[in-house]
């Protein structure tokens, strides 16, 4: 899992100034280890062209062995097969969520450290921890908390592996490593960068050289 949470992309409809299966696989031909399927904000699909863009992302995945992750919607992971879910705070609560995909990867937001420790007894396989940095991603992302969320998460003993959230960059991804997390989670440093394999190869690159050291 740790591996995995490396260069985490996170992408929907909306957050691609392209073709979402052309942004996908752009950055998947740069090195990116997870993607999680998040189709939310303006203009976000629903029903069927919802669906349609999972299992074609899904597929994309498939064909470089990544694994394919859907945010929020247990349904549609367990109808086409994903690998997993992620749940944050509001969705349905992890402990069910655990119950109902039995042991496809489960993730789970945490904030805090007592989020974090309930993620972890609610038996959720990573953690995705944020925002470090300030987003625009988010409209209702919390304020912003630094590498520092990390550190003290380390430091109370949350072993389980992390992955930071909001507004990392290639620039920032070290920080956030050294602070305790496994890896970096993205969308737009990846999905509206001019180059998006280029992007990701340079996320993988400076998480990699602080996993290795
Ligand atoms: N979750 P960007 S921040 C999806 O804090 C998401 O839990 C967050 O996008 C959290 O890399 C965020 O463009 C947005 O800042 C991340």
């Amino acid at each position: 899992m740790r591996e995995l949470l490396r260069t985490y992309l996170v992408l929907g409809s909306v957050n691609c100034r392209e073709e979402p299966l052309r942004v996908l696989e752009e950055a998947l031909a740069g090195g990116v280890t997870l993607v999680q399927f998040r189709e939310k904000g303006p203009g976000a699909l629903s029903g069927e062209p919802l669906r349609a863009l999972a299992v074609q992302l899904q597929a994309a995945c498939r064909r470089r062995g990544v694994p394919f992750l859907v945010n929020d919607d247990v349904e549609l992971a367990l109808a086409i097969g994903a690998d997993g879910v992620h749940v944050g705070q509001g969705d349905e609560a992890a402990a069910r969520v655990r119950a109902r995909i039995g042991d496809r990867i489960l993730g789970v937001s945490a904030h805090t450290f007592a989020e974090a420790e309930a993620a972890v007894r609610h038996g959720a396989d990573y953690l995705g921890i944020g925002p470090i940095y300030p987003t625009a991603s988010k409209a209702d992302a919390k304020a912003p908390q630094g590498p520092e969320i990390l550190r003290e998460l380390r430091a109370r003993g949350i072993d389980l592996p992390l992955v930071g959230i909001g507004g990392i960059t290639a620039e920032t991804a070290s920080d956030v490593v050294r602070a305790g997390a496994d890896g970096v989670a993205v969308i737009s440093a990846v999905t509206m960068a001019p180059d998006v394999r280029e992007s990701a190869t340079r996320l993988y690159a400076a998480v990699a050289a602080d996993s290795l050291s």
